[in-house]
């Protein structure tokens, strides 16, 4: 099963109630298809049913829910709970007094001066789809359930039921699942694909559960393109220069027309509109692999001790590891760029014996790396520190190299500890044993 965390967007320092904000926001709520994920060998799935779940006004349905007072209320969730921020999204009742996502507090309350502005409170949020999805796991098997942002998921129901009667039923005992633990209501949308699955979750909201078949298809056609997974307002616009507007319009437009225009993703929406998506639920094990990390750090004031330098070079390092452990990665490529006051940007690199991500390997080889360039002095001194590590593993433990003479350090335990209470709380140290 795929899951999603936003730890990763948490910024170093700050107050508490920033990063709650930070962590909602900057997720990656809708990401474009990518065309790797497609499976060209086939041109449709036959006979698969995917079932698309959504939760209604998800952040202000979860306060209403706690707070019996807001319920049947305008209510809004994001800013500071004043007049401060951005409504991050609002109850039905404030919708229906014209209040949006996306506008500011402030804006909102003018609009509608009953409206109730709560702060937004992200771990609460996350935990429910996480919930249920691990309830999912009892219906489906495990590879079949995809959690895809906040507050959807994909489910794929192809090996538990027979037809779309079948699949009805098991979507309305989903729906009735979520009630029952989170006292929630969801949408969702139920399809032979997962694009037109998500697209039928719209259809009817709140509380809704919506099918679009195979003969559906002249009525998905009549709809406006924009409506399209991975349409937004800025590829609508484009579309519409070319003279497509409907989803009929963008299925049957000339391939080489959106080819020129978009490349590789005008090919994949249009075959998204046809009913073509071919993509299958997203496990951990068939997501990509990132090919490479790497960190760039600009200091303020430019540093040539011998210690400050190899200060910046570790911290480099143990932030590499760290996101390379969040991935459950270890990279054998190493590149230690530096960029001098006078001598622009230098880069060495180094292939290591096998992947590592343990900060105590990466320190050693960008030192070794570091020997190679020129010494820095008080008239030229060193400005901005960066790493790259290419050539990425996966890996299940922590650490690779059975025959590693040193220690085995918890790192799990470590990067909770950074995670949770910032970069500077606990370091590795890094003598040799
Ligand atoms: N969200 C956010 N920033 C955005 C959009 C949404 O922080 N730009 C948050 C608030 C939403 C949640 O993500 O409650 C889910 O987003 P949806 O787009 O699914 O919107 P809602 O669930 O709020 O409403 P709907 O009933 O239309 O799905
Ligand atoms: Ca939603
Ligand atoms: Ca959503």
């Amino acid at each position: 099963m795929q899951k999603i965390s936003s730890s990763f967007f948490i910024t170093r320092g700050g107050g508490k109630g920033r990063n709650i904000f930070k962590r909602v926001r900057f997720m990656p709520l809708y990401s474009f298809p990518h065309h790797k994920d497609l499976n060209y060998k086939i041109e449709k799935h036959d006979r698969r049913y995917f079932l698309h779940l959504d939760f209604d006004a998800f952040f202000a349905q979860v306060e209403q829910r706690d707070n019996p007072k807001l319920r049947g209320k305008p209510v809004s969730v994001g800013g500071n709970g004043g007049i401060k921020g951005i409504v991050m999204t609002c109850s039905y009742e404030a919708r229906a007094l014209g209040v949006k996502t996306g506008m500011s507090v402030f804006e909102a309350k003018q609009i509608c001066p009953e409206l109730i502005s709560l702060p937004c409170y992200g771990p609460k949020y996350e935990a429910i789809l996480l919930n249920i999805t691990e309830a999912f796991i009892k219906l489906v098997p495990e590879d079949c359930i995809e959690q895809y942002s906040i507050d959807e998921c994909f489910l794929e129901l192809t090996p538990v039921v027979k037809d779309y009667f079948d699949a009805i039923r098991f979507a309305l005992k989903i729906k009735k699942l979520v009630k029952r633990m989170e006292n929630l209501t969801v949408s969702v949308g139920l399809s032979f694909n997962k694009s037109y699955a998500k697209l039928a979750t719209k259809f009817r909201k709140p509380d809704g559960l919506s099918v679009i078949r195979e003969e559906n298809r002249p009525d998905i056609y009549m709809l406006p393109a924009v409506k399209l997974w991975g349409i937004g307002s800025r590829i609508e616009k484009r579309l519409a220069m070319l003279g497509i507007f409907t989803i009929g319009d963008l299925a049957n437009c000339n391939f080489h027309a959106v080819h020129k225009e978009f490349g590789i993703n005008g090919v994949i929406l249009r075959k998204i509109a046809r009913g073509e998506d071919t993509r299958i639920i997203a496990t951990g094990k068939q997501k990509r692999i990132e090919k490479s990390f790497n960190h760039h750090h600009t200091l303020t004031e430019p540093i040539y001790k011998s210690e400050d330098v190899t200060d910046e070079i570790r911290r480099i390092g143990e932030y590499m590891c760290r996101k390379m452990r969040f991935k459950n990665l270890a990279g054998k490529h190493l590149f230690l760029t530096l960029r001098f006051d006078d001598l622009g940007f230098i880069s060495e690199d180094i292939k290591l014996f096998s992947p590592t991500n343990d900060e105590r390997d990466i320190f050693e080889a960008a030192m070794y790396l570091y020997k190679r360039f020129p010494e820095p002095e008080p008239f030229h001194k060193v400005r901005m520190f960066g790493m790259t590590i290419f050539d990425l593993h996966p890996i299940t433990g922590y650490n690779l190299d059975l025959f590693r003479k040193q220690p085995i350090l918890p790192y799990k335990e470590l990067d909770y500890l950074k995670e949770k209470y910032g970069e500077n709380i606990i370091r590795v140290g890094l003598t040799r044993l």
